[in-house]
């Protein structure tokens, strides 16, 4: 039904599950004010994971009840609460029985790829939690709310850092003289990124197969902190990561530059960072002479039609970087987001709802850096302020490519209307500021990594500064 409580009819009810985390607070108060009726369904469990690994969010946060409330006051507006876990199908049935809603955003999961790399147990609890999670969303859209569209947080890991460019979900390949469209590669490389590629293939089926309407929104890491929303009540701030385990590269940095610690940079990255402007040149001009050197070499090879795959590959460099910049980004780059884009790309996918049976994949994320670009736009930003910003080569605690082709296609979240937050100073300037104000909120125990990828073992692991 499409009528509200209240009975106001016509309004879309959103059932935001993990309203209750970083991307889906944001999310479930932006719905709220742009008018749907909101729903947040969450188990608290990050919260508990905080409490047992000794971590805390930089910014102080209220309870769930505490923030819907100081919302009501603020606006007016009610969001609705069911407190339990997902992976119990009573407890999900009833939410759905009772809510009723036409789309659900689904951001409840173990979102960590270290927290899913600490030891088996985690291991093990990331891929029950979210898998089954997923699925049993899947059994109640299908059991008790047909028509709604499942709105489902994946993430650019999926794909991983494939030589080739990275589509949006499909890839069209043509194969002994036969073409077709199929799910891209999947490459994800922790036990965390995993799980959403076993979701993935667990949407796709249940649209093929019971007509469900999905959306994967394979979203980029988020940074930034307040959205128009949450900056409303110091009761409606959002949480801020900034540890080892569950803080994100830029906004880590952010904090680290913040109070004093070299921005860890995770292996190779290093290097590239201090590169000068006069290094710039010299790479410039040297890229200048290469083309033209290959482009005689690309007349000779084609009329002698030698080596052809020696060819392909000194024709591919560096001509498909359309600048220094895009060369860089081949060094460790991932996809990057504002969260005032997280809570914009999830309106739009619901505003442009999926069809009935269609498996629907959009790249969520504005722009590619690399974590040395990241570590370069600190370091300037901080400067700015006055800090005295270094950065230091960690070992990579991950096990990933250092270095790598990265050119991933994200048009269709702008062909909706998509409006970017591009990292500007301005941003970058508010970010610090507000890092440097709850500094004395810092554990600088926690910043260090503190798991390993090749460590990760059967004993469960205490992972304690
Ligand atoms: P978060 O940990 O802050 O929030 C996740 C929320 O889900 C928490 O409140 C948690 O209690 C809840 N939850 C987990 N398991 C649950 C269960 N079984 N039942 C009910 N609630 C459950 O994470 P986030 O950063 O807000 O990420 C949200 C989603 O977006 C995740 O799916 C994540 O994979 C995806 N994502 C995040 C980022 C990022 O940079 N933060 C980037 C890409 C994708
Ligand atoms: N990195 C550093 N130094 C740091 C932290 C990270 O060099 O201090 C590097 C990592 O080695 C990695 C990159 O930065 O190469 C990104 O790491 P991250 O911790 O910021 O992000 P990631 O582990 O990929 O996970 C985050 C979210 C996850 C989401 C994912 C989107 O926690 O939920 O799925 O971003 S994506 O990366 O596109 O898969």
């Amino acid at each position: 039904s499409n009528s509200t409580s209240n009975g106001a009819p016509n309004r879309v009810r959103v059932m935001v599950i993990g309203g209750d985390g970083y991307c889906g607070w944001a999310t479930a108060l932006h719905l709220s004010q742009k008018g749907y009726d909101v729903a947040i369904v969450d188990n608290l469990i990050r919260r508990l994971f905080d409490h047992q690994l000794g971590l805390d969010s930089l910014t102080p946060i209220s309870s769930i009840h505490d923030r819907v409330r100081q919302w009501k006051n603020l606006t007016g507006k009610t969001i609705e609460l069911f407190i339990g876990d997902i992976c119990d199908f009573e407890f999900l049935a009833e939410s759905f029985k009772s809510f009723e809603p036409n789309a659900v955003v689904h951001f409840g999961e173990q979102r960590s790829a270290p927290y899913s790399m600490i030891d088996r147990s985690r291991a093990v609890f990331t891929q029950q939690n979210n898998v089954i999670g997923t699925l049993n969303v899947l059994f109640a859209i299908k059991e008790f709310q047909e028509e709604c569209h499942l709105v489902k947080l994946g993430t650019m890991g999926e794909y991983g850092t494939p030589n080739i460019d990275i589509e949006e979900g499909y890839i069209t390949i043509m194969h002994n003289g036969r073409t077709d469209t199929l799910p891209y590669p999947k490459q994800a490389s922790s036990f965390y990124h995993l799980s959403k590629v076993h979701d993935s293939h667990n949407i796709a089926f249940t649209c093929k197969a019971w007509g469900i309407r999905a959306t994967d929104l394979n979203q980029g890491v988020v940074y930034g902190m307040r959205t128009d929303e949450t900056a409303m009540h110091e009761e409606l701030s959002n949480r801020f990561d900034y540890d080892g385990v569950f803080g994100t590269a830029l906004n880590r940095f952010c904090v680290q530059a913040a109070v004093g610690h070299p921005l860890t940079i995770y292996g190779k990255g290093g290097q590239v960072g201090t590169i000068s402007s006069i290094n710039r040149s010299i790479f410039l001009l040297i890229a200048c002479i290469f083309r033209f050197l290959i482009q005689k070499q690309f007349i000779f090879m084609i009329n002698g039609s030698l080596f052809p795959e020696q060819f392909e590959m000194i024709h591919s460099f560096p001509f498909h970087f359309k600048s220094f910049d895009q060369f860089i980004c081949t060094l460790q780059t991932r996809g990057y987001l504002d969260i005032r884009d997280t809570v914009q790309c999830v309106e739009l996918a619901i505003a442009n709802p999926a069809n009935p049976g269609e498996f629907r994949v959009f790249n969520q994320f504005t722009e590619q850096f690399s974590v040395n670009q990241l570590a370069a736009l600190v370091t300037k930003a901080g400067t700015k302020l006055g800090l005295n910003v270094k950065t230091t080569s960690v070992p990579n605690p991950r096990v990933e490519a250092e270095e790598h082709y990265y050119n991933a296609k994200h048009t269709k979240l702008i062909e909706l209307g998509l409006k970017p937050h591009l990292l500007s100073d301005s941003l970058l300037d508010s970010l610090l500021n507000f890092a440097i104000k709850y500094k004395d909120r810092v554990d600088q125990r926690q910043i260090m990594p503190s798991v390993s990828w090749k460590k990760i073992g059967v004993k469960p692991k205490t992972i304690a500064a």
